[in-house]
């Protein structure tokens, strides 16, 4: 046995994360993949990196000194389950098994409960960054017990991205699946963050007229001030290619059918159970998917759209309104997606540190952004903080934002452009520092058809109104 950290799945992910731990000071990998050539190719290209390789599962464990640790990267599902039984036939009490892939949390709870009773850890660990970030530098979201971190802590530190203030971009998020739960998060907010990115860009283009390459010019100017982040810079990029087939720019020439690979849903389903208004989140995967919804477009593009036509007279001007506007409804997303974090905590028992997290998604990872410190900030200034969007710097930003805001989407409307993130996130605004909510007439119809009941404003009980008799109210429970 001479390999203090194993590696299974070998394909993009594996192995970058393979080469990774191999370049650093101290750590001896061992490899293994269920094909061995995908093994015997990167042993091949790497033997820098003094792979320990096995072509069985038995070998492989062998080499593996105590307690051994072995992080998965394969398929989830099905092949996920499927090397964790190999293994854990294999292991031994207090020995980790590390699942890296983009498993759903539900599974990584019952996985975790399944091997406690063998008394092997198993962790699950969401790996963000694509697979750049696997080999330079991930943001690192390890679950299971406190004291499978400790062994596994030390490891990962080596391995993860380094934040502006020089720390890693790892930390021991919660127990069992809460690594993949904020994993699901964090794609979730990469979800609110790109479409509202997109809707930014297509207001400026249908708005100003102006060229892909010049709007890349302008998420390059963002990406210098409060907006800085990967999404941004990688915006700019993508806006000034140019196809080289057809010399067009490359974003006219690819179909505008978004993809998606169900982390965002994940995160909109779990909302949706735990009774989080994600809404920005819910509408950058419901944009995606009408996106997709071929026929239905086809069939309604000669439905008709506004009457007059769209000119922006202060190009600037407006980009700026833009610019706020994307600002404030990012804030809104990153609000929602740590209420998810927040309520998921509460509901499957992890003790989650808000901060925490936030410092590790500043490098490393897809939502990376300078952004995040300012949250981090808000949670260390204050840990019980309800809402992100009313901590003093977040306030302060949307009270100087609003206004643009407010009209970016009533411009949007007027013009006929889709803006669902923009409009669904200054609604879900003004409906969370709403005094009265029309939810008080819910609430009536609710009792007028179903007998739900209502509780008043004036006293404490739950009442009922009689609607069917003689409409008076009777109290259904009093106060005491
Ligand atoms: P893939 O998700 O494409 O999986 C391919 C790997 O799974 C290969 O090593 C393959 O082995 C192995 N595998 C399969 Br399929 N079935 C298996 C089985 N029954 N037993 C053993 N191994 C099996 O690889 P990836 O793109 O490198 O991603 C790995 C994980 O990391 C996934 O869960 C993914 O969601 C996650 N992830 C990916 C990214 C990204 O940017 N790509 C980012 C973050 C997380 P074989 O070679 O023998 O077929």
């Amino acid at each position: 046995a001479t390999a203090n950290i194993g590696v299974v799945g070998l394909a993009v992910m594996g192995s970058n994360l393979a080469r990774n731990l191999a370049g650093r000071e101290g750590n001896t990998v061992a490899v293994f993949n269920r094909h061995p050539d995908r093994t015997r190719t990167l042993t091949a290209e790497h033997p820098e990196a003094g792979f320990v390789a096995s072509e069985s599962y038995d070998d492989f464990v062998a080499s593996l000194a105590r307690p051994r640790t072995a992080i998965i990267l394969v398929k989830a599902g099905a092949p996920t389950d499927a090397v964790i039984s190999e293994l854990a036939s294999r292991f031994e009490p207090g020995d980790i098994i590390v699942d890296g892939g983009n498993a759903n949390f539900h599974d990584t709870i019952r996985r975790e409960a399944d091997l406690k009773a063998s008394g092997i850890h198993f962790v699950g660990m969401g790996v963000s960054g694509g697979e750049e970030g696997a080999l330079h530098g991930p943001s690192l979201m390890p679950g299971g017990t406190a004291q499978s971190y400790e062994t596994l802590g030390p490891i990962l530190r080596t391995i993860a991205a380094v934040a502006p203030d020089g720390e890693p971009c790892v930390t021991h998020v919660g127990t069992d699946g809460a690594g993949h739960f904020v994993k699901m998060v964090h794609n979730g907010i990469e979800y609110a963050d790109m479409q509202l990115i997109a809707e930014a860009y297509d207001l400026i283009r249908r708005g100003t007229g102006k060229s892909p390459a010049e709007i890349a010019d302008v998420f390059a100017e963002w990406n210098t001030g409060e907006l800085e982040s990967y999404l941004i810079e990688i915006t700019a990029e993508v806006l000034r290619q140019v196809d080289a087939e057809t010399g067009a720019p490359l974003v006219d020439v690819i179909l505008d059918e978004a993809g998606a690979k169900g982390t965002g849903a994940w995160t909109v389903q779990n909302a949706l159970d735990l009774g989080v208004p994600t809404s920005g989140i819910a509408e950058a995967v419901f944009a995606r998917s009408l996106s997709s919804r071929r026929a239905q477009r086809e069939a309604a593009a000669d439905l008709p759209g506004p009457e007059t036509e769209w000119k922006v007279d202060d190009v600037d001007g407006f980009i700026e309104d833009v610019r706020q506007a994307l600002y404030a409804s990012k804030i809104v997303a990153y609000s929602q997606g740590f209420d998810e974090i927040i309520a998921g905590a509460e509901q499957f028992g992890w003790d989650i540190h808000k901060g925490d997290i936030a410092k590790i998604w500043r490098a490393g990872c897809i939502i990376r952004a300078r952004f995040l410190n300012r949250i981090s900030d808000a949670y260390a200034e204050d840990p019980s903080l309800v809402a992100l969007a009313v901590a003093p710097y977040f306030r302060d930003a949307i009270t100087g934002g609003q206004a643009p805001w407010r009209r970016i989407v009533a411009t949007a409307a007027q013009a006929g452009i889709p803006t669902p993130a923009f409009s669904s996130s200054l609604a879900y605004y003004d409906g969370l520092r709403a005094d009265r909510l029309p939810a008080a007439l819910i609430q009536g119809q609710r009792d007028f058809f179903g007998a739900h009941t209502y509780r008043r404003v004036d006293k404490p009980g739950v009442f009922h109104t009689l609607w069917s008799g003689d409409r008076s109210e009777i109290t259904i429970e009093s106060s005491n």
